[in-house]
């Protein structure tokens, strides 16, 4: 396996400043159903006070990436806002950026873009004027703390067309992902995209090798590829679909980057930390770590910042209401602006924002920001999604014949909630 000391500081610095990052932020995310009916799955919040673009955002600029691109397209107007408010900080005038380029009907057919690589491609001469020498392409909806940096040197090292992120996932879950066989050097010699039955890793059938959505490429190599896939019309022009599928059987040079290797992991973690959080399910689960007394993700790693646009907020405060009830949050996670008066608060994970009024319980359950929790509310196990106005006196996660018929509820037993499901019910 590659190290970073395989290519000594000084050059690999220069190589950083000569990476261009895309970060493709233009897919829905629909599995996160009308979570993401408003805006696209890399601005939806997490944490309490993050969206989730943070977090390869943070990673590019920790890791000494300092020109980045961010790809727009589907509902793009809070990830747009969040960008430009939070991230201008570099300065163009030394050759780094954070710059938004939305999907601008770039080619002759005027279309949208296609798949992941019809994004990058209608990028091109945008890319050309920066003259990268390596592209790094990430996904802009995963939660995860990586070091670039030594991903590009293994990229180096290997001498590899294009390198790959990848990281071992349970095997029932690896039907979401694109599954890469590897030999004995961690070069590549299988890429199946989404397959209905994984394939296990050799000694652990259990467990399979996934793509994060992650490439490193040599520019170059990477212009000769989207031209290429560009002329052949039967192409769905997506990196998971068809370029890295096209490459292996042509026999490029692809390597296989283990996550493991460039992870920033928290003291005592056992795995490495990257969450797809793609799913309702795993959204929660992951939200829901962070209320734990050690959780998997550590957010508090002052090496490793994860920087975000904040809004202005008053501190959190915590009121007895009339009747001397005491307004309490444990093991939870509260946010600037929040109010919690003669409630109890559980395991939750409030964001900005956020008023629970009394006798409420909230309990294993995430809210997003600007809710408001009506009196009397019972709700566990949930989402909020931003800006719910929760009617006094609403039970949820008690009986789950009802939560499914007004709400959608996953097969994990989440209730996602809504303005507009509130708005249906009467
Ligand atoms: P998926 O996650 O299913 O699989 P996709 O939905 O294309 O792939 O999303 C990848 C990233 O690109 C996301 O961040 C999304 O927001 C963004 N994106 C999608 N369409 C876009 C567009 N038209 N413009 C801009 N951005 C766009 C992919 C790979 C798998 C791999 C998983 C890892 O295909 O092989 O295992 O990512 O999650
Ligand atoms: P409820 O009685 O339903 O819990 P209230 O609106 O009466 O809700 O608020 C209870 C307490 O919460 C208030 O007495 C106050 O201390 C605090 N509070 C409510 N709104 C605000 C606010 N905008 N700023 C600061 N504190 C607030």
């Amino acid at each position: 396996m590659a190290d970073r000391d395989v290519v000594p500081p000084a050059d690999i610095n220069l190589e950083l400043r000569s990476t261009l990052a895309l970060v493709l932020a233009g897919g829905r995310g629909s599995r996160l159903m009308n979570l993401t009916d408003e805006e696209a799955k890399p601005a939806v919040p997490f944490g309490g006070k993050f969206r989730i673009i943070d977090f390869p955002l943070s990673n590019c600029i920790n890791s000494g990436i300092r020109r980045v691109a961010v790809l727009t397209q589907y509902k793009a107007h809070n990830l747009i806002q969040h960008v430009q408010r939070g991230w201008g900080f570099l300065r163009a005038e030394i050759n780094e950026f954070i710059e938004l380029w939305p999907a601008q009907q770039q080619t002759r057919d005027e279309s949208w873009y296609r798949g992941t690589a019809d994004a990058v491609y209608q990028n091109l001469t945008m890319m050309a004027r920066h003259q990268p020498k390596y592209v790094l392409i990430l996904a802009g909806d995963h939660v995860y703390r990586q070091d670039y940096s030594r991903m590009l040197a293994h990229h180096i090292e290997s001498g590899a067309d294009v390198t790959v992120g990848c990281v071992e996932v349970p095997r029932a879950e690896a039907t979401a992902f694109g599954v890469v066989g590897v030999d004995g050097h961690d070069r590549i010699t299988s890429f199946l995209e989404k397959p209905a039955d994984p394939p296990g890793i050799p000694d652990d059938p259990e467990r399979a090798f996934a793509s994060m959505g992650i490439y490193l490429f040599s520019y170059d190599f990477l212009v000769q590829e989207l031209t290429r896939d560009a002329d052949d019309a039967a192409s769905a022009r997506d990196f998971g679909k068809n370029i890295l599928p096209y490459l292996v059987t042509a026999g490029a040079h692809l390597q296989a980057h283990r996550f493991s290797a460039s992870s920033i992991s928290s003291p005592g973690q056992s795995e490495p930390y990257w969450r797809d959080v793609g799913t309702l399910d795993a959204y929660w689960a992951a939200n829901i770590d962070l209320t734990s007394v050690t959780p998997d993700l550590d957010l508090y790693d002052s090496r490793w910042p994860i920087w975000t646009y904040q809004v202005q907020r008053p501190s959190a405060k915590f009121v007895f209401d009339n009747d001397d009830r005491r307004g309490m949050a444990v093991d939870s996670v509260v946010s600037a602006g929040c109010v919690v008066s003669g409630s109890t608060v559980r395991r939750s994970l409030l964001s900005n924002n956020v008023r629970v009024n009394s006798y409420c319980t909230v309990s294993d359950t995430v809210v997003l920001p600007d809710c408001n929790i009506g009196r009397r509310s019972r709700i566990s196990r949930a989402v909020l999604g931003s800006g719910c106005q929760i009617p006094a006196g609403l039970v949820v996660g008690e009986d789950a014949e009802a939560d499914a018929r007004r709400f959608h509820r996953t097969e994990g037993g989440i209730t996602l909630i809504t303005q507009s499901m509130l708005d249906a019910l009467d």
